[in-house]
């Protein structure tokens, strides 16, 4: 067992034993954090009191953590185990109860209408595979102090949304208008009387193309999309990071404009350590390269081992793999297995090795169908968003 040390990042016991791992740079990078322990609260919130437990890291009852090793290797994840971030509470209960009576305004159409759950599901239907990865994935990963929950590889899931398609609605409300340069999805949390919609209110803009493969959902894993990610419907924009896949959607709008919200003015944008945010920054929009071992990932006995975990790349399919067991020295490539459940799903890979006893710095490198490979390391950015590089996403594992 690998010395456990506590970082200065409090949730974390870390096996890491401040080692180094020598990158393919030939620069020494300490490994950060790759295992969190301790949980923050006690108790799942009652609107997700019916997840694993066992499988959260729970931060808050609005953040939770799916363990690195609990993804499982079914491709999609199960509900009990996905992560939950929701930056209000969620409505009550009563907003599932009845899900086909959800009403959701559509505007910046030909045709502006208010529809419900039941009228969208006589309008169309696809069913698509995606990653709802937080844009703060690996932000404990980062060395500077940011705000926000100290997430590693857990804030993601790949789930399979069932939903109608985005342009059928558009189609049947006779097209967008001719200004339209965004589609701007709005939540449906109450916001207390005193606060200013802007400073809290989930609204965010997309580019318009994103509309092509964006989904209105009712369906998650098979099952009404439960009220923790989003029931009775959540806007699905593929390959998009999880901001964007706006829950609890009331109205969807098909503007000139950017919405006015903070987390679209000045939240969500990516930019230097201690700059604020502001509009000309690049957006959180679509997701980054990126994989992680999730096997083994602390301790493991001699001898044979299956190392795995999933790769995804954002808006392109993945196309090859690659595992280092020696802090990316060597690479070996590794199979891609499972079923392929489309450019926006993360797949599974794996390799197997023969490992005698030992110390191992076991991590893995994506590469995208446009032959984007996943990055060494990632800059600091001060909101520490979505940290991919392999160096800190690697795993110390102790075989004996
Ligand atoms: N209405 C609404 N939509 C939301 C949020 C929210 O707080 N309210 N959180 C966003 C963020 S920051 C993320 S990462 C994802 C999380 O989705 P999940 O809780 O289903 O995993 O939902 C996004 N959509
Ligand atoms: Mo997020």
């Amino acid at each position: 067992m690998n010395e456990m040390l506590r970082l200065h990042r409090r949730h974390f016991l870390v096996g890491a034993g401040g080692t180094a791992i020598v990158g393919a740079t030939g620069v020494s990078v300490p490994i950060a954090p790759a295992i969190a322990e301790d949980n923050d609260v006690a108790e799942l919130p009652d609107y997700a009191d019916w997840k694993d437990p066992t499988a959260l890291i729970r931060y808050t009852g609005l953040t939770l953590e799916t363990r690195r090793d609990a993804i499982g290797t079914g491709v999609v994840t199960p509900l009990d185990v996905f992560f939950i971030r929701n930056n209000l509470n969620p409505p009550g209960e009563a907003a599932v109860a009845d899900p086909d009576a959800w009403e959701v305004e559509i505007e910046g159409v030909a045709e502006p209408r208010t529809l419900t759950v039941g009228e969208l599901k006589r309008i169309g239907m696809d069913t698509v595979a995606t990653i709802v990865q937080c844009s703060g994935n690996g932000r404990g990963f980062f060395d500077h102090e940011a705000s926000g929950s100290p997430w590693l590889t857990g804030a993601a899931g790949c789930a399979v949304w069932t939903g109608v398609p985005v342009r059928d609605v558009v189609e049947e409300l006779g097209g967008v208008v001719d200004a339209a340069r965004f589609m701007t999805s709005t939540g449906g949390e109450e916001i207390p009387e005193e606060v200013e919609r802007d400073e809290v209110i989930v609204e965010r803009s997309v580019p318009l193309e994103a509309m092509e493969n964006a989904i209105l959902a009712w369906e998650m894993n098979g099952e009404p999309v439960p009220l923790a990610h989003g029931g009775p419907l959540r806007m699905v924009v593929p390959g998009y990071y999880g901001i964007n896949n706006v829950k609890y959607v009331r109205r969807v709008a098909f503007t000139e404009a950017e919405s006015t919200a903070n987390i679209q003015v000045s939240g969500y944008r990516v930019r230097p350590v201690g700059e604020s945010g502001a509009p000309d920054q690049p957006s959180m929009w679509e997701m980054k390269v990126k994989s992680w071992v999730t096997h083994p990932i602390m301790n493991n006995a001699t001898g044979r081992v299956q190392i795995y975990g999933v790769a995804f790349g954002g808006t392109n399919p993945v196309e090859r793999v690659d595992v280092s067991i020696d802090g990316g020295q060597t690479w070996e490539e590794a199979r891609i297995i499972g079923p392929d459940l489309g450019r926006y799903a993360w797949r599974l890979f794996v390799l197997p090795a023969e490992l005698e006893a030992g110390d191992y710095t076991i991590t893995s490198r994506a590469t995208d169908s446009e032959g984007n490979v996943q990055e060494e390391t990632t800059e600091p950015n001060h909101r520490a968003y979505d940290y991919a590089g392999w160096d800190r996403l690697a795993v110390n594992v102790t075989v004996s």
